[in-house]
């Protein structure tokens, strides 16, 4: 680090690197294979408090500061990238409350994240991904609340959630400006799980439809103001994006570690290969975009923490490029592991399949890119 980190947040890295190297690599090949998410391990990892690292303490989280948590997610994601997405889902559900809830909806809500509940945030539907606007999810104002009817996609812990916050619009003609968010307990009345999604990686993380018919919504559980949910989406969003930095900068890390050793120890032309220029090229390209990645998430975060108006430029920076280099590392270790890499006994497969998704969700690299297209036009006005 270019900059010296305080003793809580060394210890904290710390704590998060020796439960990845003890707790979650053991587990992280049998439940990728199994594609089945470890529920105890979820459990333990929110009461010990890694799922809710920035929400204040008065409401039972770690409190720490975004740059903190950045640390931390890039230790867990060391450890597995699949397992670490169950954890983080809970902090992206819980930010909506954490910004604009209430202090009832925040005291109900927030702590039971610290004790083994988990959360999903209900975002994305099968017509509205990178245009989160044009979701069609219509929550109809009614008696003391709304009903909701519509289909959510690709929910991280949409099967094992104990509540939602989701996002539905009030009038589909009027797009983002219709838009509402809403806490949905997991026992509402026409809510259910749908289909459980197979997945190329990260496939410790439990992915599912959530399906809401009839599904009566207190008006207690409207989140900020009315039609205020696509601001919030956005908020939540800029400061989630960098911790999606941090879990691409763990798998990279990790992938650079492993083809780093391999080529120390494989003998090919009487040597290890790590004497030839070809790896060293390959590594030494690795190392600098690993480190320009985590800087670039630090820097994110930092200004996360400093909490002066909008940071999506810089949270876009973050996780395009560290979504980005996980890839580039990730196939690059592979390839110096040759045919030892390509074989499911070793890691290095899973890094990769792990590393696409990176570039994927929470908003594709090229949404980000329009995003800090958008922050450079901006900043010329
Ligand atoms: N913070 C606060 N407000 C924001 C904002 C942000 N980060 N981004 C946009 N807004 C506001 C704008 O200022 C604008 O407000 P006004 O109506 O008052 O002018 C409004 O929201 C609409 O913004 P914009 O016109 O930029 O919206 P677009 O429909 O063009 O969409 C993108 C913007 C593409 C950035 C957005 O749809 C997006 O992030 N898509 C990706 C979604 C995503 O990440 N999905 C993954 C789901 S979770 S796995």
């Amino acid at each position: 680090m270019p900059f010296k980190l305080s003793s809580e947040q060394e210890v904290m890295q710390k704590v998060a690197r020796e439960y990845a190297e003890n707790k979650i690599r053991p587990i992280a090949a049998k439940y990728d294979e199994a594609e089945e998410t470890p529920l105890e391990i979820i459990k333990e990892m929110s009461r010990l408090g890694f799922s809710t690292l920035t929400i204040p303490e008065e409401y039972g989280g770690g409190g720490v500061d975004a740059l903190t948590a950045c640390l931390v997610i890039e230790e867990l994601a060391w450890g597995c990238a699949g397992i670490t997405t169950s954890a983080t889902a809970n902090s992206l559900a819980a930010y909506p409350i954490l910004l604009f809830g209430n202090e009832e909806q925040k005291k109900k809500y927030l702590p039971p994240l610290s004790n083994g509940k988990l959360a999903a945030f209900c975002l994305t539907e099968p017509g509205a991904g990178s245009d989160a606007g044009a979701i069609s999810t219509l929550a109809t104002p009614v008696d003391k609340g709304f009903i909701l009817n519509g289909n959510k996609c690709f929910i991280t812990n949409g099967g094992l959630a104990d509540y939602y916050t989701v996002f539905a619009t009030i009038d589909r003609k009027k797009g983002a400006r219709a838009l509402s968010a809403f806490i949905v307990d997991r026992n509402s009345p026409g809510l259910s799980v749908g289909k459980k999604e197979s997945k190329m990686g990260i496939r410790a993380s439990n992915t599912t439809e959530v399906i809401f018919e009839d599904v009566f919504v207190p008006e207690e559980n409207l989140l900020g103001k009315k039609y205020g949910g696509f601001r919030i989406a956005m908020t939540t969003l800029d400061l989630s994006r960098p911790i999606i930095g941090a879990l691409a900068v763990g798998i990279a890390r990790a992938a650079l570690e492993k083809a780093a050793q391999y080529s120390k120890e494989r003998v090919q032309f009487g040597k290890p290969i790590g004497h030839f220029q070809a790896i060293q090229l390959k590594l030494a390209e690795m190392a600098m975009r690993l480190e320009a990645a985590r800087m670039l998430v630090c820097r994110a975060a930092i200004l996360a923490d400093k909490k002066k108006g909008r940071i999506s430029g810089a949270s876009a920076m973050a996780k395009a490029y560290a979504g980005d280099t996980a890839m580039y590392v990730t196939t690059e270790a592979l390839q110096i592991m040759g045919g030892y890499g390509y074989m499911r006994d070793y890691p290095m497969e899973k890094y990769m399949r792990d590393a696409k998704i990176m570039q994927i969700y929470e908003g594709t690299n090229e949404i980000q890119k329009m995003i800090i297209a958008q922050d450079v036009l901006r900043s010329l006005k």
